[in-house]
């Protein structure tokens, strides 16, 4: 092998190697959180107000977004949503945050 091949077969290799790297960096940015993130939790309702399309929640610590557990009202995002909660039921639920005010996409009574 001359030397300009045994050069060029490195920058080619050189290139080939570079691209998994620049992949895995667009996942990561891809993946970065956005604007409104979906995050779950269980809690206990504490208020309901379906005609606001409001409910305060008890809820358990949030991993994704590293809250710790709190009472917070959130807004349900249709009110249909409200059918079947009553306060003192345990729940498990979807929402969308964006800073701290959440919306609540579903949400299914578990106790
Ligand atoms: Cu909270």
């Amino acid at each position: 092998m001359t030397k300009l091949l045994s050069i060029l077969f490195a920058t080619a290799f050189g290139f080939t190697a570079m691209l998994p790297v620049q992949a895995t960096e667009m996942g990561m940015m891809s993946t970065a959180k956005p604007a409104g993130q979906t995050s779950h939790a269980e809690g206990v309702i504490k208020a309901l107000d379906a005609k606001a399309g409001s409910v305060t929640l008890a809820h358990g610590p949030v991993q994704e977004l590293k809250w710790p557990a709190m009472t917070m009202a959130f807004k349900l995002a249709k009110p249909e949503l409200a059918k079947g909660l009553a306060v003192g039921k345990k729940v498990k639920f979807e929402f969308q945050s964006q800073g701290m005010s959440a919306v609540i996409t579903s949400i299914k009574v578990i106790g």
